[in-house]
Order: C-alpha cells, then structure tokens, then sequence
C-alpha cells in the first residue's frame, strides 16, 4: 500500500523505465480528508507533459488534468456521491490513437474524456495531492504492440528489432561523438555499423561497406561530411 500525506499537489508516483500509450490502468484508493484526491497518470513524458485522471470527492468531482508544454487544462466531471475515507477502484482505459480516456469506478463507466494533448506516451502511475490518501492493488496492461528494444517501431514493423541505441555511434571503443539517429525503419547507424562488421570477412570489407552507407547517408542529408569523416575516422 501506498500513503500519500504530504499536502500539495499533483504528486505522481510513476513505474519506472515503461513507456506506454494505449493502456488499461487501475488502482484501488481511498481519499484523506478534508480534500485528498488521487488517481491515476499516464503518458507522463516529463514534468511538462502528462494526464492525471483523479477522484476529488470534497470538490464532488472527478477531474482529468492535462498539462501540455506547462500549460495545465482541466475538465470537471461531477459525481457528488464520492465520499473522503472510502474505498473504489479507479480504471482508466486508454486509447492513443483516439484520443480517449474511458473512466470506471468500481467496475461502472461513468464517462469518455476526449484528450487535447498530442503527447501521447509516457510512464504510467499514480497522483495525489491535496489531504492525500492511500492506494492499493494498481495494475497496469498495455495494449500497445511488442516493441522489444523500446525505439517506438513495433517489432512487427521493425527492419531491427533489437537496435544498438547508443547515443552516438562507437566502432569498438572509439566514440565518433555523431548522433546515433534511428530511422523510420527502426534501424539505426549503429545497426548498419555493426551489420557492416558482422557480415565482413576481411577488415576491407568493413571498410568498403561502411564507406557505401556512410556515402549513402551523406547525399541523404542524414549526415554532414563532418560526421561521416568523424565515424571512418573510428573504422
Ligand atoms: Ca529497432
């Protein structure tokens, strides 16, 4: 269980290292008095954008919170019949492409909120603020399709299903300090690096077939000839 007493507002307590976008999310919870509220986060993509869906029952509605680029823009839904020092199950389901947060308290549909924000994916968790009050028995299932190497490209669709997603790209030990830019495909510099080199026989082969997409990706403006020459300078 989790107790949340500390007055204020907006505490999130977040899953870490998940990013989710369409999503089925609950938690069982019960408000402090004189004013707690608290319910569930998601698409937390940092302090500046996130969703909090939360039960109030002092203020006798249940609210969603969008913050977009700082700007926060909340909707009331009234439901008087919430009391403080009471237990409910609060589950949201999620649905990104849509746009849509379907709320239920304890197994009832109450309402649909249709989301302003175009950030869409985020951690997943909980918030609470004000006289707080305490969770229980939170669950969270994605329905999001497999992406096993977490670059956004579901695995269905992915030309690299378990890229190398370093920051820049390394040849061994050397850094080349050039961004490790992932394409659309779902691969990225270091995946057609490291495909250069597990597939060379002879190091020329390296040589020859890092030269051929370093050139390609030259004339496609994905790199400077100062990053190219940064990353032969590593071969
Ligand atoms: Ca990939």
């Amino acid at each position: 269980m989790l107790a949340q007493d500390l007055g204020g507002d907006h505490y999130k307590f977040l899953v870490e290292n998940l990013t989710t976008s369409d999503q089925s999310i609950e938690v069982q919870l019960r408000t402090n008095g004189p004013s707690g509220y608290g319910g569930v986060t998601v698409w937390y993509e940092d302090a500046s954008n996130w969703v909090d869906i939360y039960i109030h029952p002092a203020a006798g509605w249940i609210a969603v919170m969008e913050v977009i680029n700082d700007t926060p823009n909340g909707t009331s839904y009234p439901y008087p019949s919430l009391k403080d020092l009471t237990w409910y199950n609060l589950r949201v389901d999620v649905d990104s492409a849509a746009g849509t947060l379907a709320v239920y308290v304890d197994g009832t549909y109450l309402f649909t909120h249709t989301v302003t924000t175009a950030h869409r994916s985020g951690l997943s968790g909980l918030n609470s603020g004000n006289a707080g009050g305490y969770f229980d028995s939170f669950g969270l299932t994605s329905m999001d399709p497999p992406d096993v190497d977490g670059d956004g490209v579901p695995d269905e669709t992915d030309g690299c299903p378990s890229s190398i997603l370093a920051a820049t790209v390394v040849i061994d030990s050397c850094d080349s300090g050039v961004t490790n830019t992932i394409f659309p495909s779902g691969c990225s510099i270091s995946d057609d690096v490291n495909y250069c080199s597990v597939n060379a026989v002879k190091r020329r082969d390296f040589v020859t077939c890092l030269g051929k997409y370093l050139e390609y990706f030259r004339k496609a403006r994905v790199l400077t000839s100062q990053q190219s020459d940064a990353i032969k300078a590593c071969q």
